[in-house]
């Protein structure tokens, strides 16, 4: 899964892709880099992200986008957070919703229930602007797996196919680097809930603590996280260096089929 944030303050890419014909061509690079999909983000959830964008504020950054990708050759997810930016965007083409609070904001199951769209409901402790402050857990994969085994058990009922479900653990959403750890290190466990696990450690701050570099210099880390998340299970990977990491996947696969 290819990254693209339609934002000026996402923490890796802000402001590169706030125009639309630069999101567009860096979506189509993506796809040309072995993108089996792209995400489109236009509100950044980055760590202490003070004001939340309206719904129409970011529906005018999203829908220009999702026009101009009609008809690419691979499915168009959206990351939001809003029932009314989810309903507009799967009637503009958009084939997932990606959603960080899972579907929880009311009326988030209906609008994807309706359009017969696929999801990825991950897990948060907390919410953006204040999720870093005291990440606190007793055992933080058995809550984050009970979490998911909620939100999924909400989503099938409100009529959503299994078949249409990913489920992620929200790797730096109200997690430590420990936590973060423990997560990619018990990924396996996730398998109990029978669905594709996505993980997203593209650039991410816990990168950064491991070593000591800006947002802008953790490629390598990027692929390392990637790849030890794809051992351990992980069926999509959301990153926002698509060649680099299809490179290291394909040394993984290599590896794989001659086990
Ligand atoms: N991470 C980010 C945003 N959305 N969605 C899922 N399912 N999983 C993730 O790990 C995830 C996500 C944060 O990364 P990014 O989009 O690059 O930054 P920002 O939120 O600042 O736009």
């Amino acid at each position: 899964m290819g990254v693209v944030n339609v934002t000026p303050d996402s923490f890796s890419d802000g402001g590169r892709f706030l125009d639309p014909a630069a999101a567009i061509a860096q979506a189509h690079s993506l796809i040309e880099e072995g993108a089996d999909l792209v995400d489109i983000g236009a509100e950044s959830s980055r760590p202490g992200a003070a004001a939340v964008v309206g719904a129409d504020e970011e529906l005018r950054r999203l829908l220009p986008v999702l026009q101009g990708l009609r008809g690419v050759p691979v499915p168009v997810s959206v990351d939001t957070i809003k029932p009314e930016v989810m309903r507009a965007a799967l009637a503009e083409g958009a084939s997932m919703i990606n959603d960080i609070y899972a579907l929880r904001a009311p009326g988030a199951l209906a609008a994807v229930a309706a359009a017969g769209a696929a999801v990825c409901l991950m897990h948060m402790q907390g919410t953006p602007g204040t999720m870093q402050q005291h990440p606190s857990y007793g055992d933080v994969v058995a809550e984050v797996k009970a979490f998911l085994s909620e939100r999924v058990g909400a989503a099938r009922a409100a009529g959503i196919a299994p078949e249409r479900i990913v489920i992620d653990p929200g790797f730096g959403f109200g997690k430590t680097l420990e936590h973060n750890l423990e997560l990619l290190r018990h990924l396996r466990e996730f398998d109990a809930l029978g669905l594709p696990l996505l993980a997203g450690w593209s650039r991410k701050s816990s990168l950064g603590k491991l070593t000591g570099k800006p947002a802008g210099d953790r490629l390598a880390a990027s692929i390392a996280a990637a790849l030890i998340a794809a051992q351990n299970g992980a069926r999509i990977l959301r990153v926002h260096d698509v060649a680099a990491t299809r490179d290291a996947l394909s040394v993984l696969a290599a590896v794989e089929e001659t086990r």
